[in-house]
This record gives structure tokens, sequence and C-alpha cells, in this order.
């Protein structure tokens, strides 16, 4: 798509047709604002009825909104229930029973099913089994699984008996697992011998041994290893127990533990602005209700669909929309193990066409990637195959430039499915801020409007509201149900990082700069305003990657990351690094910045690894000292320099720092 176009289509708007309006649960944007008016007449009453339709209670809430130790909100915490009865137990003697609730293809490409009922019977079995080895409730559990069935029967596991999981996504390294496994003071740890990823295979049981190898994790007493493959794994006496041995036996009946609503379901680690990741605490009963109420409203879903998140368990969306909203509701998922381009890049197109699915769910930058594939090798375009199931598409983790939403509009939606640009945080549990499918007018690249009961706004530094067209933070006003609830072990972090001060201090500040359309009053991202970078809809904090880099002491004196404009990641990690000796010549510069790059693999994962790396004696700084980042990312982007550079203490480091590697 030529530039020109690209701008035009920016301000087109796309209603939703007679066909998407009739099927919508919402009846139009009236519907939608009559929605929003109810919220905002008593925001507790409207979130108590739907917690009541529904979540099923143990014991029945009678409080709602308890805000009296704000921002440690708290809601509807005298009631009682379970996560994995809210998934399983509930659809027990209804007609759901039978109902396929997961599609598995494996990365070769086998499939596999299983109905609700038999899901219910392995999570109870599995749930038996954590029981067995002692797991109690409000023990943590780690998962470092592969994407399948058995990653998401250990969550439900997990939930049934009250126990917080905490899913460490595959890609991480030992370090960080380990770190992970510290933090949040694992009883167990929940493994694979390997992962299939693209026709590889990859260990997975060997970073664990790794992880506990490095100290520091005696609280893990026991780590079950799912054998994913045939290829022999080394077991570690009195410790590894293999899934086949740890289930030998155990009945497929598990009465299900009632929690408290505040009861910890889960703690999923993410990245802030300082080098420590963050374990972002959710609670029961608010994080249940909101992932489903946004299931059938954003994706407008109904009975007979096949919904498709392409999203890993390891990240928040692979939590609320694969591992329990699609439960929660009855719906028939699509689980798939492997990669996007593998055996090529038609494997999307063609699971869609396989598996009919209807609802399909996935991240910019993987079909900002299949664009590029498509348009170099024809065979694997949308077009070779048959597309006419698919009814909603969904697109979440970073903004969707309007050239790849179109794109998607057309090529894969044929300009029959409207496109929901989810957005939302690990923090936030659900969607906040989306079109409704069926019911709000799209507009590319924009993710529209609030969603019902979640009071988002645009503020300046001192907590006042900025008028349409004006860029500034954005904050959520008002508590909402799915919302973080502490940061685990930090209670003082996590208000400081989400509840500043300078906005009233019970004002959650999500992170990202967005913009309001003047007319519509439509929402645009702008991106994070603070030190996260956003690769390929991952979050990484550049603190972290700085971190790890001055962490290889032998090499590196010095180190500043950055994030610049990538046309396939989203960004790209550009690193400033000052060595201790100088780099002889430019083979010399490329085996440094090698070995960088496989440092932080190790560091933290191969998702951090700087794809720019650039050398100097020193690092621009300011006279008292401070590193001039805003400089920094205006080289990074190849950008001319119109900063003033008269408090520069060492202007001359500039011209150094052309060389990348
Ligand atoms: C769900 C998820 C959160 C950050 C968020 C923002 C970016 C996510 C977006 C989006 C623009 C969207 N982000 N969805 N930006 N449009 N539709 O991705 O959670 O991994 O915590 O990342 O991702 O910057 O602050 P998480």
């Amino acid at each position: 798509m030529s530039e020109i176009e690209s701008v035009l289509v920016e301000n087109r708007v796309f209603p939703p047709t007679a066909a998407q309006a009739a099927h919508a649960r919402i009846q139009g944007m009236a519907g939608y604002e009559a929605l929003c008016a109810e919220a905002a007449a008593d925001l507790p009453a409207f979130w108590a009825k739907r917690a009541r339709d529904l979540l099923v209670w143990h014991k029945p809430f009678t409080q709602t909104l308890d805000d009296s130790q704000a921002p440690f909100y708290r809601w509807f915490a005298d009631g009682e229930l379970n996560a994995s009865a809210n998934c399983l137990d509930r659809h027990l003697g209804t007609p759901v029973e039978r109902r396929t609730a997961i599609v598995f293809e494996s990365d070769d490409g086998q499939v596999s099913r299983v109905t609700y009922k038999e899901l219910l019977a392995r999570v109870s079995r599995f749930a038996n089994a954590l029981k067995a080895e002692g797991v109690q409730k409000g023990d943590r559990v780690i998962l470092y699984m592969p994407m399948g069935v058995e990653g998401v029967v250990a969550m439900q596991a997990c939930a049934r008996i009250g126990a917080t999981h905490s899913v460490v996504f595959g890609g991480f390294s030992a370090k960080a697992l380990q770190e992970r496994i510290q933090d949040v003071g694992a009883v167990l740890v929940i493994t694979a011998n390997y992962q299939m990823r693209g026709g590889k295979e990859l260990p997975l049981k060997r970073i664990v041994d790794d992880a506990l190898a490095m100290g520091g994790c005696d609280s893990v007493r026991r780590v079950l290893v799912y054998e994913r493959t045939a290829t022999a794994w080394d077991k570690v006496d009195g410790r590894d127990k293999g899934f086949a041995e740890a289930l030998a036996g155990q009945s497929d009946q598990c009465a299900p533990t009632p929690v408290d609503a505040e009861h910890p379901l889960f703690v999923l680690y993410t990245s802030g602005s300082t080098g420590k990741p963050k374990g972002v605490q959710h609670a029961t009963a608010g994080f249940l209700l909101m992932v489903r109420q946004t299931f059938e409203w954003t994706f407008d879903w109904a009975a007979d669909d096949v919904f498709w998140c392409t999203a890993d368990i390891g990240w928040i969306t692979g939590h609320s929309y694969v591992a329990y909203a699609p439960l929660a509701a009855g719906a028939t998922q699509v689980i798939f193990e492997g990669v996007p381009t593998y055996p090529d890049a038609g494997r999307f197109w063609q699971m869609i066409e396989r598996h009919k699915v209807s609802i399909f769910y996935t991240a910019p930058t993987a079909i900002r990637s299949l664009i590029k594939a498509a348009d170099s090798d024809a065979t694997v375009h949308p077009r070779n195959w048959n597309l006419d199931s698919l009814r909603v598409l969904g697109s979440v983790g970073e903004p969707i430039n309007p050239e790849a939403w179109m794109w998607f509009y057309r090529e894969v939606g044929h300009e029959r499915c409207p496109i929901v640009d989810t957005f939302w945080q690990t923090e936030t549990g659900a969607h906040v801020i989306t079109p409704l499918a069926g019911v709000t007018p799209l507009v590319p690249g924009s993710c529209t409007l609030p969603m019902p009961g979640v009071d988002v706004a645009i503020v300046d530094e001192s907590g006042q509201d900025m008028p349409k067209g004006s860029g500034g933070m954005l904050v959520i006003r008002k508590p909402w149900p799915s919302m973080i609830r502490t940061i685990w072990g930090d209670p003082e972090r996590f208000k400081k990082a989400y509840f500043p001060p300078e906005l009233g201090g019970g004002v959650y500040l999500a992170g990202d700069g967005a913009v309001r359309d003047v007319k519509t009053g439509y929402f645009r991202i702008t991106g994070r305003i603070d030190d996260v970078l956003n690769i390929s809809g991952h979050r990484m904090g550049t603190m972290e990657i700085e971190s790890a880099l001055v962490a290889k002491t032998d090499l590196v004196a010095e180190a500043a990351v950055v994030g610049r404009p990538d046309d396939l990641t989203g960004e790209a990690i550009c690193a400033f690094v000052v060595l201790k000796r100088p780099v002889k010549d430019a083979a010399d510069g490329a085996a440094i910045a090698k070995t960088l790059r496989d440092w932080v693999a190790q560091e933290i994962g191969p998702i951090a690894k700087p794809k720019e790396i650039r050398f100097g004696d020193n690092l621009p700084k300011t006279r008292s000292g401070k590193i001039m980042r805003r400089l920094l990312r205006s080289l990074a982007k190849g950008d001319a320099i119109t900063q003033d550079t008269s408090t520069l203490e060492n202007p001359a480091i500039l011209g150094q720092l052309d060389q990348k590697y």
C-alpha cells in the first residue's frame, strides 16, 4: 500500500455492517452508551450485577467495592468461589460438557480435541497430584511450560486447589527463571523435558535445572516434568518426577477448594522502569469476572464460535484469553504449539481454514511479518486458503499501524470482519479500551473507546484533564475489578509505580501516552512514556537490559539502552556501551557485540538481545552526570540532533557513536 493511501485511510471509518450489528449482544452505540451511563451512575452496582450473573459463587458476596485502603482496592471481598469451578464444573450437566473446549494443533500439525467433561477430569487429576505433592492453598507454583493443553491444565489445577500460579514464558533464561522462582517463593515447578517450536526440540527442563542450581531456590521441593517428546532428560532423584509417575493412581474427581474473592489467582512478572521485573498479583473474582465479560463484549462471542488467540500462556493475553475467559464462557478454542512461520508463513491461514476459526486474535508483529512473507512469496498469501469462517479479528500487544490494519481487514477479513484493536496491560487484567465487535465504528490504528465500567482519561503531569486533540498520560480514574492488586512482596513499589501522589494517589497511571480524536473522542495510544520498550508486543525494561549488560564486568563499564521504531518489531533495542578496553577494529567490534548479545540472551532471554550496539569512550552526559537519553534516542533513530547539546559535558562523544554493530 502506498504512503498516501495509508494516510488517507487513517481517517476512514468502518461502521458495523447490518449483519455484524444484528449478531451483537449490545444494540449499537446507543446500547454501548447506556452501559457507560449505568456504570457512571453507580460503578459498584454495575459490576455487582455482572458478578452475580457471570460468576458461580460458593458463598455470595455482600460488599462490592472496599476502597478503605486505597489504592489496595478489594472487590466482592466477603464472597467465596473457585476459578476452576467457574471454568469447568459450571458446565457439567449442561450441553457444554460435551462441547470441545480445546482443539490442540501441535508444531508438526497433529490435532487433538478435549471436551469440557474431559478437561474437568484432567484438571481434577492434576489437582490431586499437586495435593499429593503437598501443595496447599496459598502456595505458589511456577510453570515453565510449552504452549499446549498441559499448561492450561496445570494453571487450572493450581486454581482448583487455591495455589497461586506464576507462569514464566518458555523463552526466558535460567537466570530470569531463578529470579522469579525466588521472588515468588515457589514450592513446586512444573515444566516439560522439551518444547517443540518450528520443528526444533528446545530444552526446558535443563533450564530449570540451571535455574535451581544458581541457588536461592530452597523453597522448591519438587519439579514435575511433562514428557513432551521421547527424548530422555536428566532426573534429579528425590526432586524430579515425570507426569506419568505423578499422575499415576490419582482420581479424576477433586472438589474445588473455595477461596476468598481476593485470593491471589496468579502472579505474572512483567517489565517495569527499574531493573527488577514486577510480580503483578491478580485476584480471583475480579479477574475472572472481567475476562469473561470482555470476552463476550469485545469479540461478540457466541456458542458456535471457534476462538483462536495466538498468545502464549507465558503472557497476560494467554492468561486472560486462553486459560480463563474462553473456558469460563464455555467456548471452543484453538491452542497452537508452534510458530506462525513453520513449516511456512501460511501456517495461520491454513489453521484458520482447517479449524474453521471464526474469531482470530493475534498481534500486530505477527501480522507485519506475515505481510512481508506474503509480499515476497505468493504461495503463503492468505488468498490461498478459505477464510470464510472468520467473523471477528482482534489485535493486541502494541499499536497496529494503519497499513497492517488495512491488510488484515482486506486480505484476511475480506472486509467482512471487524478488527477489535484491544488496548490493555498485564496490570489491567482485561481489555480496557477497545472497539466492541458489531457495535463500535472502527478507525484503523485506534483502539476507539473505553470498556463500559472502566473510567479512562488522559491527563497532564498534574492530573488535569487534557482537551481532545492534545496528547497526555493515560490514566484510569476509578478502580475496576480485574485491576492489579499489588506487586508481589512489594506494596510500596505498587503504590509508587501506579498511583503517583501528583495524580491524587487514587488514580492509576498506565505508563502509556494517548490522545483523543477531536471529533469522535476515540483514543489513540502513542506508546510508553516510561522506560519500557515494546519489542514485537513483548514488554522489556531498558533498565533490565542495562543491568544485564553491566553485569558483564570483564567487558562493560557502562551501558544505556533506548528504543527506536522498527518496521517489523514495532520497536528495536539499541544499546550504547562503554567498554573497559578500546575496540581494535571492525572485526573486534563485531565479536564483542556478539559476545554481549549472547550474554543478554543468557541473562534475560533472546527477546532482550539488542538489535544494535554502539561503542563509545563515554556516554553523552550532562555536566551533572546524567545520561542524555533523549539524545541517544535521536541517535538510534538516525535523526539529526536538534536538542540543545550545550549542557553536554563531552560533545566529542557524539561522533564516536555512529558505528553500529
Ligand atoms: C495485553 C498486553 C502492555 C503494553 C501497554 C501498551 C502496549 C498493548 C495495545 C498496546 C497500543 C494496543 N499495548 N495493547 N498499545 N495498542 N492495542 O500486551 O499486556 O504485555 O503488559 O503490555 O503494551 O504500551 O502498556 P503487556
